[in-house]
């Protein structure tokens, strides 16, 4: 099962640490869910040929798919994209993610407007809904490979917040009534 947990509120802090409450304060999968953040806990040794995997393509009409690095030496523009992953935004379509190796830290806000950060994983795939604002960090071990998935030909362009009057955030505010 996915680790979340709210967010303290120290937004000067190392984007890469936990950045958990003292006591923590869990996010249970429900939560999540309420939001419209699906996940499923997959065995990333076998992505190349895993009917699960092949289930939820199906399923769901993810008919892309690629594979990214994110590190020094294998990502182009490193720290430019790290930049721009951290910045707070949405898409006009699903945020699909399979972490394959290495792990890292989705964050995404709640009704109230309060961060979660959702501790992603070797396994962990996890589905943002289009219009959810959010965001993405490398954590402290600095490293992940992920498969990125799409319906149709992919849009990965970032809208950053404010997008209160945006379609895809207007159709999110409708579904998942965040207040
Ligand atoms: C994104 O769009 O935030 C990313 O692709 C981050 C790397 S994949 C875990
Ligand atoms: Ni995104």
């Amino acid at each position: 099962k996915l680790d979340a947990w709210y967010m303290d509120d120290d937004e000067s802090a190392d984007q890469r640490s936990t950045r958990r409450q003292k006591p923590n304060q869990p996010a249970a999968v429900a939560k999540l869910r309420e939001l419209g953040v699906l996940s499923w806990a997959l065995d990333a040794d076998k992505y190349e040929n895993d009917p699960k995997l092949e289930a939820i393509r199906k399923v769901r009409g993810y008919s892309y798919q690629d594979i990214i690095t994110v590190s020094p030496e294998k990502l182009p523009g490193y720290e430019e994209k790290l930049k721009m992953f951290f910045e707070e935004h949405i898409h006009t379509d699903e945020e699909i993610r399979y972490i394959l190796e290495g792990s890292g830290y989705f964050d995404v806000r709640d009704k109230e407007d309060r961060w979660i950060r959702v501790d992603c994983r070797k396994g962990d795939m996890i589905v943002l809904p289009e219009g959810i604002y959010h965001r993405f960090t490398l954590d402290a071990d600095n490293y992940v490979k992920a498969m990125r998935l799409f319906i149709g030909e992919p849009v990965w362009t970032p809208l950053n917040r404010p997008q209160d009057s945006h379609q895809s955030r207007e159709k999110y505010i409708q579904h998942f009534g965040a207040s």
